[in-house]
Formats: structure tokens, sequence, C-alpha cells
């Protein structure tokens, strides 16, 4: 059995006490039972993939392996001296591997990171041009780990061709960036695309690629394979055109619609970047996602992580497993996961009772919507110091229960002991719309300031559920019971 002090960065302590206790207490015990409205078959494609289920992204990881180098499009946000902007954040550029090398390192990974449920291949090019890397790689991965979900990423253009040995291999998570279903729109989006040995430019270029997107979703459909659509949220070019979008892929049998923010800076040296296309705000991306709720069902956990991303998804443990650190050779151990799966088995039930107790409470009792921040290094709780958070996790929380609605990054505040002015102004600036900010441990220095700026702060629920904790700062705050020591 996996000793618990091996399993990072979940809280050990709080996981250890909940152990001892007895473990689950709910009726609901185990993570294995489907929500009401999803066929329990669908919950099982999903209830440990960090990407599609909210929920799982609490406590699983994934990792990308950067062995698909080639595209065969240019879009206006990327640049290609780096990782495509369509699954990751531009600015940062992955070690290219070849097929046997990402198997090294897949391996070492599930031998070490317990957490590890879904291997993803998101460029830095695009998995489906670059396609002999990429199915050299899943076959060798999938022999050898055969519990590992395959996941991939593609701008669409090739992905017709691919759909039937997708479905072979059991590839049952597929990405398609959709940023328009409208040719004219793609064409200020896109300045070119590489079909049938030729370059295709304008408005005809993104006919052949809107085509190739819908031919292929609906063929992933057609084969029950889960597909999540990606978009780039661009300010005056497609960010109404969204709603358009939202509509289309969910008629033709899209899972998911992530909406992710256009993310331009002059440095990374994009067509955007240079020609100073700016990306959207925090609240102007939530007024677009809360537009389209209702239509596919959307996901707003994404962290634009990079090609070669290993971890949770609010962290990112790649520079631990760089090539010069793989070993030359390493066969799989399933001992771990396998025991970090019986230990998440428990306390998730026991969060999801907790959860949907306090969704309800607030339901009753609500009044006002609030935007709330949460400091969390992983397991459903708020368990990150205020100061040692590099991102909040955001929830609304009022007439409609309590939902996640995003995260923010920020700088570390505190480094070394001592926490930067110029720093914590940015932590505030990055909080635009929270009121209230729950985390493990906060100083008076910062919640002072935080105070000062209309936002007030609280260690009170220390380890303890999210979503128990919310329910009860809401009540606090509105119903006069428990008060926010801010
Ligand atoms: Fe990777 Fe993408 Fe699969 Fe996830 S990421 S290929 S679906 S395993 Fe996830 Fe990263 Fe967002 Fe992508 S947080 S960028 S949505
Ligand atoms: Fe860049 Fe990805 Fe677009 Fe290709 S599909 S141009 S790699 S962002």
């Amino acid at each position: 059995m996996l000793s618990l002090d091996q399993v990072q960065p979940i809280d050990l302590e709080t996981m250890r006490a909940k152990l001892s206790n007895g473990g689950c207490s709910s009726s609901s015990c185990g993570s294995s039972e489907a929500p009401r409205d999803m066929a329990p078959e669908i919950w099982e494609k999903i209830k440990d993939h960090p990407c599609y289920s909210e929920e799982a992204h609490h406590y699983f990881a994934r990792m990308h392996v950067a062995v698909a180098p080639a595209c065969n499009i240019q879009c206006h946000y990327c640049n290609r001296k780096y990782d495509c902007a369509n699954e990751s954040r531009p600015g940062v550029v992955s070690e290219k591997l070849t097929p046997d090398q990402a198997r090294r390192k897949v391996v070492t990974v599930a031998n070490e990171v317990p957490q590890l449920s879904v291997l993803g291949i998101a460029g830095p090019g695009d998995a489906c041009y670059d396609w002999k890397k990429t199915k050299a790689t899943f076959s060798a991965i999938a022999g050898e780990i055969p519990d590992i979900k395959l996941c991939i990423s593609t701008n669409g253009l090739a992905l017709p061709d691919h759909v039937d040995e997708l479905a072979e291999m059991n590839v049952d998570h597929v990405t398609v960036t959709i940023n328009m279903v409208d040719p004219e729109i793609g064409a200020k989006i896109y300045p070119w695309i590489y079909y049938k040995n030729k370059r295709w430019f304008g408005v005809e270029a993104s006919e052949i690629l809107h085509e190739r997107q819908m031919l292929g979703l609906e063929m992933l459909a057609e084969r029950g394979i889960l597909t999540k659509i990606n978009s780039v949220m661009i300010p005056g070019v497609n960010d109404e055109h969204l709603i358009e979008v939202n509509r289309w892929v969910k008629e033709r049998g899209a899972f998911l619609h992530n909406v992710m923010p256009l993310i331009s800076d002059p440095v990374h040296g994009t067509h955007y970047g240079l020609t100073g296309q700016r990306g959207p705000t925090a609240m102007e991306l939530k007024s677009l996602q809360d537009k389209l709720d209702g239509g596919a069902k959307l996901m707003r956990h994404c962290r634009q992580c990079r090609a070669d991303a290993v971890g949770l998804l609010g962290e990112d443990r790649g520079q631990e497993f760089t090539l010069d650190q793989l070993p030359e050779q390493v066969s799989y151990d399933p001992a771990k996961r396998a025991a970090y799966r019986e230990v998440v088995a428990q306390e998730r039930g026991d969060h999801v009772a907790a959860k949907s107790a306090a969704v309800e409470e607030v339901r009753a009792g609500a009044a006002q919507s609030f935007l709330f921040a949460v400091a969390t290094k992983g397991g459903g709780r708020v368990n990150e110091h205020f100061g040692h958070a590099r991102e909040f996790q955001v929830y609304e929380v009022g007439a409609k229960g309590i939902e996640f609605v995003g995260h923010r990054k920020v700088e570390q505040y505190c480094l070394g002991g001592f926490g930067e002015d110029a720093t914590l102004d940015g932590v505030i600036a990055a909080l635009e719309g929270v009121s209230f900010v729950l985390c493990a441990k906060i100083g008076d220095c910062p919640k002072d300031m935080l105070k000062a700026a209309g936002i007030e702060a609280s260690d009170d629920w220390a380890f303890e559920y999210i979503e128990t904790s919310l329910a009860e700062a809401y009540r606090g705050k509105f119903g006069g019971q428990v008060a926010l020591r801010a």
C-alpha cells in the first residue's frame, strides 16, 4: 500500500485524519456513482480525467509529451518558436521528444506521480498532422500502461483522416480548437493553411478548415468519442461569435466547450502580440462564459498548460522530468497509482457528499451572488497559504448554489518569508470582482491591504472542504451566524 507521505501535493495531514476517523462517512461513498444528469458510461470515461471533470481535477493529473512539432496551419496567436497555443500558452518552449523518449518519460512519471491518469499529446505543433509520432507514442504507452487515458488535441484540419485509428487505439478524448464557424471571421484568425500539398489563404483557407473541423466533429460523435472544443476568445474578432460556435458544436455532439482567453504579448512575437490585439479581462471572459451556459457544457478550469506539462492542472512538474533526468531503462510499476486510487475513492466520496450538502444549503438561503477566491493545492480543500498561492480558484456563491467559475493566476506574494507590496498590488488587481478570499493562512499585513481594496480574507476554514467553507462563509456574511474574522 502506498504510504500517504508519498502523495503530493494533496494535504496529507487532512487525508490521514479523515481516514483514521473511519474514512468515508457518506452514503454515496466511492466516486463511482455518476451524477444524476449523466449516463454512467460517460461518467466512467470522465471521472478520472482532470480536464473533462472539474471534480476530477482536484485529484488527478495529466501529462503531455511534446512529440508532434509539425503543424499545417498558421494561427495569428501562434509563434512557431513556441508550443501550439491552441492547447498551451505561448511563450514557453517544450523539449521535443521522440516516441521512445516519450515512452521512457511517461513510465517514469507514472512510477513517481501517483495522481497521473491521462496522457495527452498537445503539440507542440498539431498531433493529427504529425500523426506517425503521435500514433507510435500512444501505441507504446497503451501496451505498457493499459489503464492510462489517451487524449489528443488538434486544430482539426487532418482530424478526419485519423478518426478511425483514434477509435481503434481507444483514444476516447479528443480536443478540437474551433475559433469560428464563419470563414470571414476565420480569415482574421488564420492567414493560411496547408492542405492537399498546397497552401491556401484567406477566406478560402478558413472555408476548408471549417468544413474539416465540422466533419471531424461529426465523425467523433458517431464513434462515441468524447469531444472537447477549445476556443480562443479574441476581443473584437470572435468574442460574440463564440455564442454561434457554441451552438454549432453542441448540435454536432461536442461534450464540452472550453473558452480560453487570448494570451497576447509583443515579446511572444505573434501577429496579434505585435499588432496590439489584446486578450479579454477575467470579467469579460466570465461574462461570455455566462452567456454560453445552457449550450454545450462549459469547461472553466483550463490552465492553458504547456505541451510538456506534468502534474495537477494548477501545477507544473515538467522540470522534474526533463530528458537528462530520465533513466535509460525503465519499466512500469503500477503499485503507487493503484494505492493512490484507493485513497482517493474514499476521500472523494466524502467530498461529493459534503459538496452537495453545501450547495443545497446555499441555494436554500441565497439572495445575492458573490465571487470567492480560494487558495488550494488540491484535494478539494482550502489548504494553501495566501502568500504561497500561484493561482486562486474562483467560485460564484449565490442563488445558483456554488459554481466554479475559473481561476486567476498570480505572482507568488511571499518569497523567503517576506511579501512585496508591489506583488500584492498585482494579486489584488488579479482578484478583480472578488469579494472574499479563503486560504489556509494569511498574515495581518496582506489581510489589511486586501480589506482596504474591498476584499475580506480569512483562514478560519483552513483544511476544510472548499464548498463547505464557502457555504459557511456565505451564510456567516449574509445570515449572521458565522462571521468572517476579517
Ligand atoms: Fe492535455 Fe488537453 Fe487532454 Fe487535458 S490539457 S490534451 S484535454 S489532457 Fe486541460 Fe491543459 Fe486546458 Fe488542455 S488544462 S490546456 S484543457
Ligand atoms: Fe500554432 Fe497550434 Fe495554430 Fe499550429 S495549430 S499554428 S502550432 S497554435
